[in-house]
């Protein structure tokens, strides 16, 4: 596989897969569909965020149960919506070098939508509030406020989502093996291993797919087992799993589920900061081994999120820590490296899609830190289950995961080709985005670290003030999203391939 960069800034692929022209057609309106339902969610779901937080901070009145309603959904609308996005970024990077199936492109998206009529039904009309982590035994002991059926529909419509993103994998799978004839192969390994000469050109979205689509595979189906016990618990409660052997089952698969969204969606700034700098993206050897590494350490740390579980074996915990320490560094530097070789002194013209990209490397990178504090134990110790939690994965989502997904979406509409002019709402967006997310993080970060639980639809009076300024944080990422999604929606469904 070779491709060159060339003056225009874009990339030639020389042995790119070849579809018809209506194969091209139907999978660029594919991938648009992906993104607007996914950027549609997202906003949605930062509106809820928007309420819990004018709840909290006693701006708004609602009673309990509903907050657990919008916290479930919130939790539950996020993690989809950036597991379908970054689906569709990953997906249309991917069949330029492996031949995909537009079919079960459409099967999985429409699948999903199913699950998500699905999960809405059990909130909003069965009034199922036990949280996006179905943690058991809780969805079958509701003490009378949403119903058996409830908590069941909600597992089915989760095991339903899983199902469809298995029959893609499996796509994936059977595309990356026709290709490269071996997982080991796809994943650059013979290049690592010496067992084939380095090829520069073997392209990072390859790797990245295949990292994704082996550990997510493994993280589904862990999910689809722990999904599948809980519903048989629910309808023959003499059948008790263990709990923590649930618990395990559960974080397993949330964690790697959520971690390969980011995976999944870096996709774009291996392709995309390439076109706008006129430099390519080399892979090789360090590239390689991160990802390697990051295949194991993604499925391996998870029992971060059991530290305050006593039974579990110590050597787990111990693993967890110790990897959760270097947990995502290997691919972030050596993305965050490349990004900043690629981009400096290349002449590249800031534009919101250039910007957000570039602001992912940051916020995926500096959001890894609080993070990795709260996976020592020690400081678990203070900070489990506080807002402290939230407050990392919020900002390495809204810093991280989000850009890639906003940044990929403007390089679709077409934004900062050559000579266009910066609109003033896109500069709006991303201001007010930028801000807004920032504190909102941090406001959690702080947070927690004043001790303020998490998950607790009332506030204490001191802690109030918190979730004000909260509040307004909110507000601000509520606009630059909408603007960016008003943006989506007005400028995508005509767009060419940018290609
Ligand atoms: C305007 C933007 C957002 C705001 C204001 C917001 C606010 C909140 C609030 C208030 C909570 C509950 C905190 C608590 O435990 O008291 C929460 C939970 C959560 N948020 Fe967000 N959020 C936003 C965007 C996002 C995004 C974009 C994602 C993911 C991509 C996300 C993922 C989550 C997750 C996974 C939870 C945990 C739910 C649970 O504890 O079960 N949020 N968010
Ligand atoms: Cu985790």
């Amino acid at each position: 596989m070779s491709s060159t960069a060339v003056a225009s800034g874009k990339i030639e692929y020389s042995n790119s897969v070849e579809y018809s022209d209506s194969e091209n057609r139907n999978a660029l309106i594919a991938v648009k569909a992906h993104l607007i339902g996914g950027l549609l969610v997202f906003l949605l779901m930062m509106l809820a965020g928007l309420t819990m937080r004018a709840v909290q901070g006693t701006w708004l009145e609602i009673g309990a149960d509903l907050f657990y309603q919008i916290m479930t959904v919130h939790g539950v609308g996020v993690v989809g919506a950036a597991g379908i996005a970054s689906t569709g970024v990953l997906w249309y990077f991917l069949r330029q070098y492996v031949r995909l199936s537009n079919s079960i492109f459409w099967i999985n998206f429409i699948i999903f939508l199913t699950g998500v009529v699905m999960i809405l039904g059990s909130i909003f009309l069965g009034g199922y509030g036990g949280a996006w982590t179905f943690l058991y035994p809780l969805p079958a002991k509701s003490m009378g406020v949403w119903s058996t059926g409830a908590a069941a529909v909600f597992q089915l419509g989760l095991l339903v989502i899983g199902t469809g993103f298995l029959i893609l994998y499996l796509d994936m799978g059977r595309g990356i093996l026709a290709r490269y004839g071996s997982l080991s192969r796809a994943l650059g390994l013979t290049q690592l291993f010496g067992k084939e000469a380095v090829d520069y050109t073997h392209p990072a979205t390859v790797v990245a797919g295949t990292m994704v689509m082996i550990v997510n595979f493994l993280g589904i189906a862990a999910g689809a087992v722990v999904l599948v016990m809980g519903l048989i618990n629910l309808y023959t409660p003499e059948f008790q799993p263990d709990a923590l052997l649930m618990k395990n089952l559960i974080y397993f698969f949330g964690h790697v589920f959520i971690n390969a969204t980011i995976y999944a969606s870096v996709t774009a700034v291996y392709e995309l900061l390439p076109r706008y700098t006129g430099r390519p993206w080399k892979t090789n050897k360090v590239f390689y081994a991160a990802w390697f590494a990051i295949v194991f350490m993604v499925m391996a740390v998870y029992p971060h999120h059991l530290m305050m579980d006593f039974p579990m074996p110590q050597w787990a915990l111990i693993v967890g820590q110790v990897l959760s320490f270097g947990s995502g560094i290997p691919v972030l530097v050596v993305t965050g490296y490349g990004a900043l070789m690629i981009v400096y002194r290349s002449g590249i013209q800031w534009s919101t899609t250039t910007k957000l990209l570039f602001l992912s490397m940051f916020g995926w990178a500096a959001g890894v830190i609080p993070a990795i504090l709260d996976a020592m134990i020690t400081v678990n110790r203070v900070f489990h289950n506080t807002l402290w939690v939230p407050g990392h994965f919020h900002f390495y989502l809204l810093l991280g995961l989000l850009p890639m997904i906003f940044g990929f979406t403007y390089h679709l509409i077409g934004e900062g080709r050559q000579g266009d002019q910066l609109k003033a709402t896109d500069n709006l967006g991303f201001y007010a985005y930028l801000i807004g997310a920032l504190m909102t993080s941090m406001v959690f970060l702080a947070s927690g670290a004043n001790g303020i639980p998490r998950r607790w639809a009332t506030h204490m009076t001191e802690w109030v003030t918190f979730a004000q300024v909260g509040t307004v944080a909110a507000a601000l990422v509520v606009l630059g999203a909408l603007i960016f999604t008003l943006r989506a929606l007005i400028s995508l469904p005509r767009a060419a391939d940018p290609r």
